[in-house]
C-alpha cells in the first residue's frame, strides 16, 4: 500500500507585475503589462485588469496594446524579479521538508506526514501568509495528493487564494474543468482533442487509454493518467549546487590570455545553448582555473536568471580576469552554471533588439540540426589552436540553406557576428 502524499503547489500571482507594484503603488488596480517595448516583443506578465481585455502572456505586444490601450506598459527588470524569486525560495526552504523550485515563481512542496503535527492545510495557509507578509507579494496555492492536481488547484485558487483537494475529491474537482487546465496540454493537443468532442477532463478520463496511446503516443498515456488524477512524479529537492559545466585541460600549459578568453567564450556559448535547449535558466556562474603547479582557484557570481550568451560571456570573462592574477602557466579552465531553474529565454527579453532574439532563434535552430559547433561567435575562432583535440563527431559540415545564411547575414550587429564552420 502506498501512502497518500500531501503535495503543495505555490505560484505567485502576476509575478512580474506584482514586483513592479511593490515600488510603484500607482499601478495598483490598473491594467499593467510587462514585456519588451518594441512591437515585436511579447507580453511576459499582465495584471488581472489587463486580462479582462483579453491580454495574456506570450501575446505580441502590438496586439496587447491595441486590445488595451489604457494599460501601463513597463519594460521588465530581471534583476528585481530574480531577487524576489530568491526571497520567496528562501522562505520556503526554511519551512518545507522537501521543495522543488519549478520556475521563477513556482514551487512544489512535499509535506507528507506533516498532518501528524498540524493539519496540512493549516501549515500551508501559514506558510502562504508568511510569504505574503515577508515578500509583499500575493501568492496562490493548491494542496492535494500529487503535483498535477495541486497545480491545477492553484490555477483555480488564483488570484490570491488557496484550495485543498483531498484524495477523495480529486475526481469531482477535475471532472468539470476544461482539458486546457492539464499542464501538458498545449494548443495543438487541445485542438486535436477538442475536434474529437473532448472538452472536459472528466470526458478525457473516460476515453479508453489505448485510444490516447494511438492518438498521442506516450504523452497520450501520461495525459490520460493526469485526467484521472494519477501522477506519481516525485517532488525533487531543489539544489543550487546542481549544475552544468565544462572544463578543458591543455596538452601544453598556456599563458595566452587572448586564447583563454576565446576558449571561455566558446565554453559559455555551448553551455548557454545547452540551457536554452533544455529550457533552463542559470543564476550562478563559476569560473575555475588550475595553474601548472595544480593550484586551483574558483570564483563565482550570482546573476539574474538568464540563458543568453551575451549576458553570461562578460560575466565569465570578468571572473576569469579577477582569478587570473598570477603570471603563471595555466593547465585547466572551467565554467559552470548552477542555481538552475526551468524557464525559457523569453523571460528576459525586455531588450528592444528583436534582431537579437531572431539571431538566437536562427542560430539555435542551426545548432540543433548540425551540432553545437556548427555556428560560433567570431571571437571564439582562435580557440581551435588551444584545444587539445577537436571532437571528430562534431566536424560534420554545417551547410545552412541560402535562406538561413541570409537570415544570419542580415543581422549585421557586429557584437553578434557569427561564423560558419
Ligand atoms: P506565470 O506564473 O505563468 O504568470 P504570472 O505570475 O504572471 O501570472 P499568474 O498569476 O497567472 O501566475 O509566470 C511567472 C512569470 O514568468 C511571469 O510574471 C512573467 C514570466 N513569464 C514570461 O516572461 N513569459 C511567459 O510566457 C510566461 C508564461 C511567464
Ligand atoms: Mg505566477
Ligand atoms: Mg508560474
Amino acid at each position: 500500500m502506498s501512502i497518500t502524499r500531501s503535495v503543495v503547489h505555490m505560484d505567485l500571482d502576476t509575478f512580474f507585475v506584482s514586483v513592479e507594484r511593490l515600488t510603484n503603488s500607482k499601478l495598483e488596480g490598473k491594467p499593467v503589462i510587462i514585456g519588451g517595448m518594441s512591437d515585436r516583443g511579447v507580453v511576459s506578465s499582465c495584471s488581472y485588469e489587463a486580462r479582462q481585455f483579453g491580454v495574456h502572456s506570450a501575446m505580441p505586444m502590438k496586439m496587447a496594446r491595441s486590445l488595451c490601450s489604457e494599460a501601463v506598459v513597463i519594460r521588465g527588470d530581471m534583476d528585481a524579479y530574480s531577487r524576489y524569486s530568491r526571497i520567496v525560495t528562501e522562505i520556503i526552504a526554511e519551512q518545507a521538508p522537501v521543495y522543488e523550485k519549478a520556475s521563477i515563481d513556482e514551487h512544489y512542496l512535499d509535506i507528507t506526514g506533516m498532518d501528524r503535527f498540524f493539519g496540512c492545510m493549516q501549515w500551508t495557509h501559514e506558510l502562504r501568509q508568511r510569504i505574503m507578509k515577508e515578500s509583499g507579494l500575493p501568492i496562490s496555492c493548491g494542496l492535494s495528493v500529487n503535483k498535477t492536481v495541486s497545480k491545477i488547484a492553484t490555477g483555480e485558487a488564483k488570484p490570491n487564494g488557496e484550495i485543498e483537494i483531498p484524495g477523495l475529491q480529486v475526481k469531482d474537482f477535475l471532472s468539470p474543468l476544461s482539458i486546457r487546465k492539464i499542464p501538458m496540454i498545449g494548443n495543438r493537443t487541445f485542438h486535436q482533442l477538442r475536434s474529437m468532442g473532448i472538452a472536459t477532463i472528466g470526458t478525457l478520463g473516460q476515453i479508453p487509454i489505448e485510444m490516447m496511446d494511438s492518438l498521442l503516443g506516450k504523452n497520450g498515456i501520461v495525459i490520460w493518467k493526469k485526467a484521472n488524477g494519477i501522477d506519481l512524479t516525485p517532488v525533487v529537492q531543489y539544489s543550487e549546487r546542481k549544475s552544468i559545466g565544462s572544463e578543458r585541460t591543455f596538452q601544453k600549459d598556456t599563458m595566452d590570455v587572448a586564447g583563454l578568453h576565446d576558449l571561455l567564450t566558446s565554453m559559455v556559448e555551448k553551455l548557454a545553448f545547452q540551457l536554452r535547449k533544455e529550457e533552463k535558466l542559470t543564476s550562478i556562474v563559476t569560473v575555475k582555473i588550475r595553474y601548472s603547479n595544480f593550484d586551483t582557484h574558483t570564483l563565482q557570481k550570482r546573476v539574474s536568471y538568464t540563458s543568453f550568451d551575451h549576458v553570461l560571456m562578460p560575466i565569465a570573462r570578468e571572473l576569469f580576469d579577477r582569478l587570473y592574477q598570477r603570471r603563471m602557466l595555466i593547465r585547466l579552465v572551467g565554467v559552470r552554471f548552477s542555481g538552475l531553474i526551468r524557464g525559457v529565454q523569453q523571460l528576459n527579453l525586455f531588450e528592444d533588439t528583436s534582431e537579437m532574439v531572431h539571431l538566437y532563434l536562427a542560430v539555435d535552430k542551426l545548432r540543433r540540426r548540425y551540432g553545437s559547433d556548427a555556428v560560433k561567435r567570431a571571437s571564439g575562432i582562435q580557440l581551435r589552436d588551444l584545444e587539445e583535440r577537436t571532437d571528430q563527431s562534431q566536424q560534420q559540415k554545417a551547410v545552412p540553406s541560402p535562406e538561413e545564411r541570409q537570415q544570419i547575414d542580415n543581422l549585421k550587429n557586429r557584437r553578434f557576428r557569427y561564423w560558419y564552420r
